[in-house]
């Protein structure tokens, strides 16, 4: 037996080069330790099931020796829509021509490819990717020998003054925020059910997804890609991290470096969140900046956020991390965690952001099928009434450009242990397996219907 590598994180993509270790028969071992450990990302304590074992593809890749390693491409930001930048990495230090064709466009471009590396800005003007309008372009990239293709849709994200702009157009993010889950597969969900999470946020009248807690299947960006529904992508950074690690942050870093690797030609993408309610201490604002640094470093073509806490002292929108954010995240649970509702407008007049602030999570357990009062926690009457009260709440708050509620459909969830919970958040709009809808779905479809 020969040793050959490991990989920390179960959620995004690593490789091996296995070329040396090759004998005339091969058997590849594979040891998962799904240990739950509170020095990981994500620690031990999650809101969740994590799973365990693998539940991504494996693939055995065969390559020429020299080959294309990474390839970016998209449109270059503040260039008036009209010039795409694109890079190159090959395996070894070559010297060469790389040729990029995208052939609807008309584009063939050669890239200089010196040590290995190549870059290129160039003029082009793709018709725009947007949700309404997902345009995808057939990619091909050569080198050396190699070839590979993609499928990639041209659009710009910014954040203007406290807008939130697509394309040159502010846009208010209507969206929901989805675990990885399923009754029947777990984490390891079927391109069938991707889709059916994705129709039905188009049903509710989504632009915009929030994939928590954690990287999703790379499937679900290819698929959004393709459908036209904006994501929010996160990494586990989740309560209460070792931020004074330095190892624990090494593994934080990783897992967003390799997300960002993974998914930086996908169209859909435009925030990447370096974590999700974590309380503003010192080492933690260390952690997490540098985390948003690194994002921002690693690319400029998309916008960095968080999902922060309420500063509950003061009831007000109020973190240190804000600072190093393109647009801040706040989960708020007025109606519910958070039980006096003049708290809510109270928290929003108390707050003066700096920046775009998207409600990254509020919401309301809710026992599919069970009705009572308003008042009645757990029942359906209840959650559709905290829907209510919250979005009529938000929608005349300006600062305020986006939201994802929290969630689209109820999942496995071993902390949740009361009678009507049976090891599952029952926060969803949808029951788990998706078949039943609960009252709060369409007071949120009818008030994404409402607006503008
Ligand atoms: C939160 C967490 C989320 C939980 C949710 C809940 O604030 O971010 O992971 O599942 O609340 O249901 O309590």
């Amino acid at each position: 037996k020969k040793y050959v590598g490991m990989h920390r994180g179960g959620s995004t993509p690593c490789y091996f080069d296995i070329t040396d270790y090759l004998e005339h028969q091969n058997r590849i071992i594979i040891q998962v330790d799904s240990t739950r450990r509170n020095e990981q990302v994500p620690p031990s304590n999650t809101d969740w099931f994590n799973y365990g074992g693998v539940y991504r593809d494996i693939d055995l890749i065969r390559v020429p020796k020299v080959h294309i390693k990474d390839f970016k491409i998209a449109l270059e930001p503040e260039s008036n829509f009209s010039k795409i930048r694109t890079s190159v990495v090959i395996s070894e230090a070559i010297n060469d021509t790389a040729v990029l064709v995208i052939e609807e466009l008309g584009i063939k471009q050669e890239i200089t490819i010196k040590d290995g590396k190549g870059e290129l800005v160039f003029d082009a003007s793709p018709e725009l990717w947007a949700p309404e309008n997902p345009k995808l372009y057939n990619v091909k990239l050569n080198c050396a020998g190699d070839e590979i293709s993609d499928r990639v849709g041209f659009r710009e994200i910014r954040v203007k003054g406290m807008d939130i702009v697509l394309n040159g157009k502010p846009l208010f993010l209507k969206g929901i925020s989805c675990h990885e889950d399923s009754v029947p597969n777990g984490k390891a969900l079927t391109d069938e059910e991707r889709i059916e999470n994705i129709m039905n946020a188009k049903e509710l009248g989504c632009n915009f997804m929030r994939v928590a807690h954690y990287p999703h299947s790379e499937r679900m960006a290819q698929l959004a890609d393709e459908m036209g529904i904006l994501l929010w992508e996160e990494i586990p950074v989740y309560w209460e991290v070792h931020f004074w690690s330095e190892d624990t942050y090494k593994d934080a870093e990783n897992q967003l470096k390799e997300l960002i690797t993974r998914d930086y030609n996908r169209a859909s993408v435009i925030i990447w969140s370096v974590g999700n309610e974590n309380e503003d201490k010192d080492d933690r604002l260390k952690f997490m900046s540098s985390l948003a640094e690194c994002a921002h470093n690693m690319d400029p073509t998309r916008m960095v956020s968080a999902a922060c806490l309420v500063n509950y002292s003061k009831n007000a929108i109020e973190d240190r991390l804000e600072k190093y954010l393109d647009i801040i995240g706040l989960n708020e649970y007025c109606g519910w965690y958070t039980a006096e509702w003049k708290m809510l407008p109270e928290l929003f007049e108390n707050s003066n952001p700096k920046k775009p602030v998207i409600i990254t999570e509020f919401g309301a357990d809710a026992y599919a099928g069970l009705r009572g009062t308003i008042t009645d926690k757990g029942t359906e009457d209840c959650q559709a009434y905290v829907y209510e009260r919250q979005t009529q709440t938000i929608r005349n708050i300006s600062y305020i450009k986006g939201m994802t509620p929290w969630i689209l459909h109820d999942f496995r969830c071993p902390r949740r242990t009361s009678v009507n919970q049976r090891y599952y958040n029952t926060k969803g709009l949808l029951s788990a397996d998706k078949k039943y809808r609960k009252m709060a779905f369409d007071v949120l479809k009818e008030f994404y219907h409402s607006l503008p």
